[in-house]
């Protein structure tokens, strides 16, 4: 049996529940035609999160890796295109680490992009009723960390493995504490979630549709 990682977040910056990990948790152990569904929550914490998710590589030694993360204040599912070279915190993260304008690796590439389908599983999520566009940035903090790191390692160690990053919305009770902030329930997510991991499973590569991307 082939294994797709997916992995989330823990909650964090002053939050109890990370939809990421509400959703990912959901799928744990479903299957993709010939492949199982493995999840695990990173913290969010600069380093450990990447070693931890190394450890996961290393252990399942998966095909797929995506990566899933909070990204409060979109209005819908964000399929991440690149990740850059830097750790630049607007706040602290959970062990309070707060790096401004440091290197994720030292001396490693400028960026990195997504090895996954971004446009076929946009189109997707959109085809079935779901809002979800392409970003162009995946930000400073943990999740570019993270998905920079993923990607890196990919690269040096498993090149034939594919990996990126989905950022999701907040959950319409998280919204509340706010005013004018977009959300999106949980089971829309989760189907979101699901449905961007089979087109990723499926599509080895890319379809050439015009972008439309808003962040
Ligand atoms: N979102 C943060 C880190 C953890 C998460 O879920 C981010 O977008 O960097």
């Amino acid at each position: 049996m082939k294994t797709i990682l997916v992995t989330a977040f823990e909650p964090f910056g002053g939050d109890t529940t990370n939809p990421s990990w509400e959703a990912i948790k959901r799928l744990q152990g479903s299957r993709v035609t010939d492949a199982n569904i493995e999840v695990h929550q990173l913290p969010c914490i600069f380093d450990t999160s990447l070693a931890q998710l190394y450890t996961m590589i290393d252990n399942y030694q998966p095909e797929l890796v995506i990566s899933v993360g909070l990204a409060g204040g979109r209005p819908d599912i964000t399929v991440e295109r690149i990740a850059i070279n830097i750790n630049d915190a607007r706040i602290a993260d959970n062990a309070g680490n707060q790096p401004v304008d440091t290197p994720i690796i030292v001396g490693g590439p400028a960026a990195y992009f997504s090895s996954l389908p971004i446009k076929a599983m946009v189109r997707a999520l959109n085809m079935s009723g779901i809002p979800a566009t392409v970003s162009q940035t995946a930000g400073t903090f943990v999740c570019n960390h993270v998905m920079y790191g993923l990607l890196h390692y990919l690269t040096q160690k498993y090149p034939a493995a594919r990996g990126g990053f989905i950022h999701v919305p907040y959950l319409p009770e998280q919204a509340t504490e706010y005013t004018n902030m977009p959300s999106m329930s949980l089971e829309i997510i989760t189907s979101a979630l699901k449905t961007a991991i089979e087109v990723a499973w499926e599509n080895k590569s890319d379809i050439a549709v015009a972008g439309g991307a808003t962040h």
